[in-house]
């Protein structure tokens, strides 16, 4: 038997010796390791002249290739007997009572979310989503804003380089208006649809943040009109903010896809809770002694423009749209003043606003978490 042949079947007689997995790591370090034997027989080759290579080559990688299958079928077969004893031994309880004090909570925005979510559901409303990335032509073209359109300026977009299908760039959404057209491209009339999601724009201060959250709602269907619109609001945000007398002042205002467009405020005061926070508590006019307006959404009329490039005769139907800041929802709900800090991932700040996660919105008990 050559020298080779020799060292091959004593070393794969030892791997399959070896008892446990740190025996077989000092076999493989002594075999393959930067000093190991075969290590070096290996390096012998670089010296060689080619004929005698060619000649004890094969045999060389022959004899690392056994070894190192050897090697790995020994330590496979250790790291399955090892799972197998855990499997065995290890158990969890699962009649235990959960710890006193559960460690994770909810994010406000997660909460709000699902708040939003469980009130437009009884309200008929489905879930509808679009991607992030998005291209120029569903979140600007198709809403009416044709390139050059000065109002496409009053959305601080990021881009990125490549171009979109249709022309154009690819880019970060920069609101949840896109996947209306998505929708009503797929779907066709009549719908009811809410689209929340994540919204990107070059934006960072107190109230503004480079990446926020946006609820979008949709109605298409025919004989739909503004008082329609008025409803439904109202109705959302008397059950979001748990209170009847939530007063909304409608102000014109202009948005390219939407025909008229409204602004709507709802009228808040600041209140101290018995825990010391300051919370804005909505409810009576914001005209009232103490009382202020703040902005929540944008809404209006579906422009035409868009119900045609959405593949609908704007003749038959007709519909409203609302896109709301889910975050600035949460800010006035809960009375947390800075929005930056919705996203700085500080434990401390989770741990004082975040909600039990077994308190799960339902309109019947109330979508306001009692945590
Ligand atoms: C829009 O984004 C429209 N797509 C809304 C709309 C939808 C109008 C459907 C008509 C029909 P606007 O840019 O105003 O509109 O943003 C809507 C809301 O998002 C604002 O009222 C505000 O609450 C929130 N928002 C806007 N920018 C930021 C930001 N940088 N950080 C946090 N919230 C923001």
């Amino acid at each position: 038997m050559s020298d080779i042949e020799t060292m091959k079947s004593e070393a794969l007689a030892a791997i399959a010796a070896a008892h446990e997995p740190a025996a077989l790591e000092a076999l493989r370090v002594g075999l393959l390791g930067k000093q190991g034997s075969v290590s070096a027989l290996l390096k012998t080759l670089g010296a060689m002249s080619p004929e005698e290579r060619q000649a004890k080559g094969p045999a060389i990688q022959g004899l690392r290739e056994a070894v190192a299958e050897a090697l790995a079928a020994r330590k496979q077969a250790f790291d399955a007997a090892e799972l197998a004893e855990r499997l065995a031994t290890e158990r969890v309880d699962l009649t235990l009572p959960a710890p006193d004090a559960p460690r994770g909570s909810v994010h406000p925005v997660s909460q709000v979310m699902d708040e939003l979510a469980e009130i437009f559901a009884d309200l008929g409303f489905a879930v509808a989503t679009g991607p992030e990335i998005e291209d120029d032509w569903y979140n600007f073209t198709a809403l009416n804003m044709p390139e050059s359109h000065p109002a496409r300026a009053m959305h601080d977009t990021f881009y990125f380089p490549d171009q979109a299908p249709k022309g154009g760039k690819m880019l970060l959404r920069t609101h949840t208006s896109p996947v209306q057209v998505r929708t009503m491209l797929a779907e066709g009339a009549p719908l009811r649809v809410i689209a929340p999601g994540r919204v990107y724009r070059s934006d960072s201060d107190a109230t503004h943040t480079p990446m926020f959250h946006q609820i979008e709602g949709l109605v298409i269907d025919r004989d739909i009109h503004l008082g329609h619109l008025k409803w439904t609001l109202e109705t959302f945000l008397k059950a979001f903010f748990e209170r009847e007398d939530i007063v909304l002042r409608l102000r014109p205002s202009y948005f390219p896809f939407t025909e008229p467009s409204v602004e709507v405020d709802v009228g808040f005061a600041i209140e101290k809770t018995a825990d010391g926070r300051s919370r804005r508590v909505l409810g009576g006019s914001g005209d009232a002694p103490g009382h202020g307006w703040m902005e929540l959404l944008g809404s209006g009329m579906v422009n035409r423009r868009v119900i045609e490039m959405s593949g609908l005769d704007p003749d038959e139907w007709q519909g409203f749209a609302f896109g709301l800041g889910v975050d600035r929802l949460a800010m006035l709900k809960y009375g947390m003043d800075d929005l930056r800090a919705f996203f700085d991932g500080d434990a401390r700040w989770l741990a004082h606003y975040g909600f039990s996660p077994f308190d799960q919105p339902t309109l019947s008990s109330g979508v306001g978490a009692r945590a």
